[in-house]
């Protein structure tokens, strides 16, 4: 289906008829698949992980992994058709205009210039963060799809907000409540600012939403930054770290889950990690509003 899909015209990943071809194949993906897929959306578990693996993504015939700022895949290439049957299958793919020219397959690579910066294409440690945070429209969900594996097996670190909530305090989740922090725009974002003042725990009290970013999530006061504090430490003592290898796409779900990622040294020679991401969102008019022209790209 992914070879099919990759030989489709224009063969480009961002045009809009590719697109409707990817969204109508996405519904004869393996009838098994469809169904985990649609049982995570309804229930994403307390890891709020999805992990698929066994994805064709002809390991033998990449390219070397690309390390210029900004990287996407604008072609209909086998691993990019996997990713977006999978993705489309999920929900709505979209991306942002100001990150990676709004292209709605994006490569996670190292970048030399960008080596010690809090963002996709840094190799320090990356924060735990949720996605976007600081954006009134989140994705739903971040897919990654290995293609190439880090050196030293480094990865994608996840912690849950359902595994971290029986470890807060009842104070400490009062004060999470209530919009006493602010969230800067991350540096892969070109022209934003920082975000109005918001709570970072919202919805059912046994059940919610996480809204955070440890790099640019900053408390209005001191109680904020303490009860962020112990947050923080409560996600780092649940985490996991999918280690994914060539051919397992990972999906999280971006309202309870967090995602960073360990150090590693880059050798910008074309063999280092190597990943494409697609962001989800599960409902086209919840976001209209930013998306000039009905298109997939939002501002
Ligand atoms: O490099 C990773 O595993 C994740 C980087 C990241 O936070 C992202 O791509 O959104
Ligand atoms: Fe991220």
């Amino acid at each position: 289906m992914a070879d099919g899909l990759s030989r489709i015209e224009p063969r480009a990943v961002d045009d809009p008829g590719w697109v409707a071809a990817a969204r109508a194949a996405s519904c004869e993906l393996p009838l098994r698949l469809r169904q985990t897929v649609r049982a995570y959306r309804n229930d994403p578990g307390a890891d709020g992980l999805l992990l698929v693996g066994g994805l064709p993504i002809a390991a033998d015939a990449l390219p070397p992994t690309p390390h210029v700022p900004e990287s996407a895949e604008p072609d209909a290439t086998l691993p990019a058709a996997v990713a977006m049957l999978i993705g489309l299958q999920l929900g709505e793919i979209v991306a942002y205009r100001d990150e990676k020219r709004g292209s709605l397959v994006q490569n996670v690579v190292p970048v030399r210039a960008l080596e010690t910066s809090q963002s996709n294409g840094g190799s320090v440690s990356l924060e735990f963060h949720t996605e976007n945070a600081y954006h009134p429209h989140r994705p739903d969900y971040v897919g990654l799809l290995c293609l190439r594996p880090a050196r030293e097996g480094v990865g994608t670190t996840v912690a849950s907000v359902r595994r971290a909530l029986p470890l807060l305090s009842d104070k400490d989740v009062a004060v999470l409540r209530e919009p006493r922090f602010e969230t800067a725009a991350p540096p892969s974002f070109r022209n934003a600012d920082r975000s109005p003042s918001h709570p970072v725990l919202t919805g059912h009290p046994d059940d919610p939403d996480i809204r955070v970013d440890f790099h640019a999530t900053r408390a209005l006061d001191d109680e904020g930054a303490t009860a962020l504090h112990h947050l923080g430490a409560a996600l780092e003592s649940v985490h996991g770290d999918p280690e994914l290898r060539p051919g397992e796409m990972v999906f999280l779900d971006n309202r309870l889950v967090v995602h960073g990622r360990g150090a590693f040294t880059p050798r910008y020679d074309g063999t280092d990690r190597w990943l494409h991401r697609v962001f989800v969102h599960l409902d086209n008019r919840r976001n209209r509003e930013r998306r000039t022209g009905g298109g997939a790209v939002l501002t």
